[in-house]
């Protein structure tokens, strides 16, 4: 199939099903059934678990997902940028559909089945750097981000990690240690597992002009002055900060982090959860800078929507824990894994990493008018088909939560799936499905426009 500029009329599910590429409201949002179903899940789910939208999912395709009133809303969530190939993507439900019949599971650890093997050869290939790796699969990032610092552990026989402000990497025990925001994600859950440092990041919007190069070396100064190399087994950093705010580093900052790594035998990990898979407009947001990880964390968009998630890296490093050592029921379920290898194959046979960037040009077009307008957007940025804008208080930096609250609201309302973000809640940020066309893009962009007016 070759890559799309428009949406099809119909896409996602099926011939005889087809969800139409319209943005569509037939009932207020949410909808009698919506507000039934949420009356049920505050009765019966724990209340810990929030949800953005008041509005349950029926089906999704394309660009759209399908509330069970029969709205039609635009998609720029793609479940915190996991559907990247579209939701239902024809070939993952063939996939999976071919292997729930054959078998649905063996455990990995148990009776090994061809499909895991296969994903780990197409990480080994796909991600950056020519050298000899090996894979190991899981089931959520933060279980693979938690992998990745046993093996870094392992291969160092180190005790320390190093994160950095604003960085998200998983709610249990090691990953909220490692996730720098309290609320919600750490606040009443502690104590938090030890030897999990945080070092400042380079944040160009509120760094006052400081270069990648400097902010390299601020937080290189923080790190050896207060941990100190030889006691570090990892360096763990999103190369586009997620949750945070969508932070993309000033040039310079990630190679030179690396490079340090590199010097002092600490192992430099990549968690690209979110950033991975064509998301940025290129297959892994380190290639933007030639960056080369010792490691890699991938999740999310490597299996089209089903849980997945992998640890990659170089041979000698994944291969200093012992044997059994690595593992879990679940890990590399085989449905999970039919799945990311069509997932893979979508984004390779549809051009999805040069689509990413063709709706980076739509989007940042549109986005900077909008900023060019209303002086409270202090920020368009991102890279590929993850993009925000991080509102504050006009002339002036302080961040406006409140405004990002509103508008999303304003666009829940119109049909817009539309997430937040960043350490103080005040990014609107934007991940659609890369099986979008451009005119549910405008459509959704016409809808911030207007929420953003109405607020002036
Ligand atoms: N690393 C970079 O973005 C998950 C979290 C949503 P899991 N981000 C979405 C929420 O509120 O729980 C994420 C990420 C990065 C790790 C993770 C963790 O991935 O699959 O949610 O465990």
């Amino acid at each position: 199939m070759e890559p799309t500029h428009t949406s099809s009329p119909t896409q996602g599910a099926g011939p005889h099903d087809a969800i139409a590429q319209q943005r569509r409201l037939v009932t207020a949002i949410p909808g009698p059934r919506s507000v039934e179903l949420m009356a049920r899940k505050s009765a019966a789910v724990a209340a810990g678990v929030g949800t953005t939208m008041p509005v349950f999912a029926a089906r999704a395709g394309g660009g759209i997902v399908v509330d069970v009133d029969g709205n039609h809303l635009i998609d720029l969530g793609s479940g915190i940028a996991v559907t990247t190939v579209g939701n239902a993507a024809p070939r993952v439900v063939d996939a999976v559909q071919r292997q729930v019949e054959a078998f649905t599971h063996t455990c990995f650890m148990v009776t090994p089945y061809a499909g895991y093997v296969e994903v780990c050869e197409a990480l080994n290939r796909l991600t950056p750097g020519d050298h000899d790796k090996r894979s190991a699969l899981f089931n959520s990032g933060a279980e693979a981000v938690e992998n990745a610092v046993k093996v870094a552990r392992a291969h160092t026989r180190r005790p320390a990690v190093v994160v950095f402000e604003h960085g998200y990497h998983g709610r249990t025990n090691l990953t909220m240690a490692m996730t720098a925001k309290s609320m919600p994600y750490k606040s009443g859950f502690g104590p938090f597992a030890a030897e999990v440092y945080r070092a400042p990041l380079s944040y160009p919007l509120r760094d006052g002009g400081l270069d990648g190069a400097a902010a390299a070396r601020r937080a290189i100064e923080v790190v050896e002055t207060q941990v100190g190399a030889g006691n570090l087994a990892a360096v763990v950093i999103e190369p586009v900060q997620g949750e945070g705010g969508f932070i993309v580093p000033a040039p310079g900052f990630l190679p030179a982090i690396a490079a340090w790594c590199r010097e002092h035998g600490v192992v430099f990990v990549a968690d690209e959860v979110q950033t991975g898979f064509a998301r940025t407009g290129a297959m892994f947001a380190c290639d933007h800078e030639q960056v080369v990880p010792d490691l890699v964390v991938t999740a999310k968009g490597i299996a089209g929507g089903l849980p997945l998630s992998a640890v990659t890296g170089r041979a000698e490093m994944m291969d200093a824990a012992h044997v059994g050592g690595l593992g879990g029921t679940y890990g590399g379920n085989p449905l999970a894994c039919a799945a990311a290898l069509a997932a893979i194959e979508t984004i390779e046979a549809e051009g999805l990493v040069a689509r990413a960037r063709e709706v980076e040009t739509l989007m940042k077009a549109r986005l900077h008018a909008l900023q060019a307008a209303d002086p409270r957007v202090g920020d368009v940025r991102g890279r590929g088909a993850m993009l925000a804008v991080e509102l504050v208080v006009a002339g002036t930096l302080e961040p406006d939560a409140a405004l990002a609250k509103q508008v999303a609201t304003a666009a829940h309302r119109e049909g817009v799936i539309v997430l937040t973000c960043g350490t103080h809640g005040n990014v609107l940020r934007f991940l659609p499905p890369l099986s979008i066309g451009d005119d549910l893009l405008h459509d959704a962009l016409d809808v911030l426009d207007a929420a953003f007016a109405a607020t002036r």
